[in-house]
């Protein structure tokens, strides 16, 4: 019987929209842990990573990126978490926060993988830098962080790096992609499922393609789902919504296909705010995702 760890990170100093610290919260609300147990998995549910918030002014000298110290050091602690979950044979389960909890929880299981594949379900690549990036928002970096690529503080978190490579990594659902973004992709050759081929090819084709690409020479895969590469019809309560999104049909294809593959080794579903959310329909969603994600077709 698989056994998960669920750790929640109430984080929002990522970006700069109040209220996404609540998302663990929010998911928890929506039912998970009873979604789960019914599944017959062992529970356990860790309680949140402590987040210290911002003490002092930026100053002069200050890297342009928000909140550096604190979003860095509340990673190090999931990243100690997330490898300790691990080491006790469980599947860890992370419940954001803002994405910026990626470089945490990438930290945490990439020390356990030498090849880890990741499958990014996102409408944006999160691959900016302190140098491309418009916002200065560290959620908008964290796969270019667990590239090895960004400030030093961010990407040697837990001690090493890179966590992950490029040839490892599939993007799912981008559809709002920055310049610099654009470059590193085309310079890394990172593998990317636009909404164009998702309407193009359809979901199964594109998820039997991703499959099968992360799973090959890897030997775990992370899976890092952003809810905003939903559509916002179906996934209100995101910050950065973009409109022309994964519906929520071919979402619970894209995760039975993953369950019926049985190749995740650890996921985190992101960015869920209920402060900008319908009646906690986005956190309702992420449930619903995590039942098929989990088998709930198969059982
Ligand atoms: B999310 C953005 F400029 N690219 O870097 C940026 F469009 O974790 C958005 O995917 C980042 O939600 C969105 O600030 C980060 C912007
Ligand atoms: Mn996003
Ligand atoms: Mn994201
Ligand atoms: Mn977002």
């Amino acid at each position: 019987m698989k056994k998960i760890s669920i750790v929640g990170v109430p984080m929002d100093l990522g970006q700069m929209r109040r209220g996404v610290d609540m998302g663990p919260s929010a998911i928890r609300y929506a039912g998970i842990v009873d979604r789960l147990e019914a599944l017959n998995y062992d529970i356990e549910d860790l309680g949140d990573i402590e987040i210290g918030r911002p003490t002092k002014k930026s100053q002069p000298g200050d890297s342009n990126l928000k909140n550096l110290n604190e979003v860095a050091e509340a990673n190090e602690k999931l990243a100690a978490s997330v490898d300790n979950v691990i080491q006790n044979n469980r599947f860890p389960l992370i419940f954001g926060g803002d994405h910026s909890i990626a470089i945490g929880t990438l930290a945490g299981v990439a020390k356990h993988y030498e090849n880890l594949g990741v499958i990014w379900y996102d409408a944006h690549g999160d691959l900016n830098t302190s140098d491309t990036s418009p916002s200065g928002n560290i959620h908008g970096m964290p796969l270019a962080v667990s590239l090895g690529i960004g400030h030093e503080q961010l990407v040697n978190i837990a001690g090493y790096q890179p966590k992950i490579k490029p040839e490892n990594i599939v993007i799912i659902g981008a559809r709002s992609l920055d310049e610099g973004e654009k470059e590193l992709i085309r310079e890394k050759g990172i593998k990317v499922y636009t909404m164009h081929e998702i309407d193009r090819m359809g979901m199964t084709k594109v998820m039997e393609e991703a499959i099968e690409y992360v799973s090959k020479g890897t030997d775990g895969v992370h899976l890092s789902l952003d809810l905003d590469g939903l559509d916002p019809h179906d996934a209100p309560g995101v910050g950065t919504p973009v409109l022309g999104g994964i519906s929520y049909r071919e979402s619970h294809l894209a995760m039975e296909m993953l369950a019926e593959s049985d190749i995740l080794t650890s996921a985190e579903f992101v960015e869920v705010n209920p402060i900008l959310d319908d009646k906690n329909k986005t956190a309702t969603v992420a449930v619903a995702l995590m039942g098929s994600l989990f088998g709930e077709k198969l059982k």
